[in-house]
């Protein structure tokens, strides 16, 4: 079984699509979970990028290809992590803030929440707290999911929150955020409801706060 998950993560490393597809693929049928493909072979893979990244032997152009092999493999298990005839547990907005273009792990968290029955609003990456406050105003949402990977974005989550707060509405929706730089005490410290390390997390933190 482990030599599945190397083969995923190791075609994730190379940016090589179609092996983490066929990869992913193969480990489905000889029996391995999607959450343990998601677990062992694909999120690890993306950090051996990131320390490959830190180290100065990859640059951006592998970063992208690595994350496009990435979602060439979360597609393939999406199906997996989706129920169907569930009746919708609430309306999330989710994006990335401003200024920062990762949607790896935002696109996860929307696809676990998603799968747990939550009506998905995805607004990308780049989002800016206009936007935020626009959707907002057009659907009746429940929660706000908001996400950020770099510390130097970080601080446009604290925006985006100051922005919903101005606008009004925040006494109306929860909000959760997430991402690497971000940590229970500056959520806490910014005025949102609820901080998640990870997407499985995310989803319980979403029951808590609007189950
Ligand atoms: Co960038 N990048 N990147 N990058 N990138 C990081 C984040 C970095 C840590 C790499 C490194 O130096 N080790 C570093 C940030 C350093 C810092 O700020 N401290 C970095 C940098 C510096 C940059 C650029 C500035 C590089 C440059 O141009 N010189 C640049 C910035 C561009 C921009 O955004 N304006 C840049 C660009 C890129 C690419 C575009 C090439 C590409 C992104 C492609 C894409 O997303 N479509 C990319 C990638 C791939 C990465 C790494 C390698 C992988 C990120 C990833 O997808 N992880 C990353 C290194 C790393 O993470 N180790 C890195 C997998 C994903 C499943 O995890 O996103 O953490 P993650 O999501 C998790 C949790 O964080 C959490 O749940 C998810 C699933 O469990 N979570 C939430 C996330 N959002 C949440 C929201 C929630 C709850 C939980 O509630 C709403």
């Amino acid at each position: 079984m482990a030599q599945y998950l190397e083969t995923i993560s190791k075609s994730v490393i190379e940016g090589d699509m179609t092996s983490v597809s066929e990869g992913v693929q193969a480990a489905l049928e000889a029996g391995i979970d999607a959450g343990e493909i998601l677990q062992a072979g694909l999120i690890p893979a993306m950090g051996e990028v990131g320390r490959l990244f830190e180290e100065g032997e990859y640059y951006v152009p592998e970063m992208l290809v690595a994350a496009r092999a990435m979602k060439a493999g979360l597609e393939r298990i999406r199906p997996l992590l989706m129920h169907s005839n569930v009746k919708p547990a609430g309306k999330v907005v989710v994006g990335t803030v401003k200024g920062d273009l990762h949607d790896i792990g935002k696109n996860l968290v929307a696809m676990m929440l998603e799968g747990a029955g939550f009506e998905i609003k995805d607004l990308g990456t780049d989002v800016s707290p206009e936007k935020f406050v626009a959707a907002l105003k057009e659907n009746s949402v429940d929660l706000v999911g908001l996400s950020a990977l770099l510390t130097t974005t970080m601080p446009m989550i604290k925006s985006t929150i100051l922005a919903i707060t101005e606008s009004g509405l925040r006494e109306r929706v929860k909000i959760i955020v997430g991402g690497a730089p971000l940590t229970q005490g500056y959520a806490e410290e910014i005025g949102a409801d609820g901080y998640a390390p990870d997407a499985s997390r995310a989803v319980s933190l979403a029951k808590q706060l609007i189950g």
